[in-house]
């Protein structure tokens, strides 16, 4: 198993039967995705959010009971990865370009455990561009606001076009360098008219981090 495995597997070990689970999106949630599959097909019973379109049709296949966002009152634990872990639990999430969806199901969960392989843990955020949300006509004003704040933005691409996210908007990703205050930065990025949503995810959020390392041992850092 390699590191993301080992920290996607103990983090299923919390998945009780009966549970609300919210499902993450990119490699690392992948493993969490098979593995809580696997223990469905055998009998777990559970019912499942997923964080975005891909993740949602990934649990189908592996035979997890999806139940649709807008009928979800309740979700008893999120599982997923991030893009950097800083020493307050603070989060960049978005690489995957999920980052609205993964936010309301971090919110709204009574546990949020964040499974990372150890290169993703970090002293400070910033290092990996800060993916945020906007709304498409006002794209190019609002990256420019965020370069105001001292970044350097970009429109996010994919094979060529712009990116859209599962909701229909634009991505910028923001080098920043170093983010010294990610929950200020967090709340400034989100009163920027235009802006949905900040792949920064205060450490409020987040109650415990596992890491994973390609020996299988695997780190487990609760937040206090
Ligand atoms: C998806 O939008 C992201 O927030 C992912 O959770 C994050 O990018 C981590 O992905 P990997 O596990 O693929 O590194």
């Amino acid at each position: 198993m390699n590191a993301k495995q080992v920290a996607a597997y103990k983090a299923v070990e919390a998945v009780q039967a009966g549970m609300t689970v919210g499902l993450g999106t990119g490699s690392t949630a992948y493993f969490a995705i098979e593995r809580l599959g696997a223990l469905v097909r055998n009998g777990l019973q559970l019912q499942a959010v997923g964080s975005s379109l891909k993740t949602e049709s990934l649990a189908r296949e592996a035979g997890i009971p999806i139940v649709d966002f807008a009928e979800v009152r309740h979700i008893d634990l999120y599982i997923d990865g991030a893009d950097e872990v800083d020493e307050n639990f603070n989060l960049v999430k978005g690489g995957g370009g999920a980052l609205v969806r993964e936010k309301i199901v971090a919110f709204n969960s009574d546990t949020f455990i964040v499974i990372v392989d150890s290169s993703k843990q970090v002293q400070t955020l910033g290092a990996f561009p800060l993916p945020v949300e906007v709304v498409p006509f006002a794209a190019n004003l609002t990256l420019r606001h965020l370069e105001k704040m001292g970044g350097k933005a970009a429109l996010r691409q994919k094979e060529g076009r712009t990116f859209v996210s599962d909701n229909g908007n634009f991505i910028v990703d923001v080098q920043f360098g170093v983010i010294q205050d990610p929950v200020a930065l967090n709340v400034a990025i989100n009163v920027i008219p235009g802006v949905v949503e900040s792949g920064l995810f205060p450490g409020t959020m987040v109650q415990r981090v596992l890491v994973g390392y390609d020996d299988g041992r695997v780190d487990v850092r609760v937040h206090a």
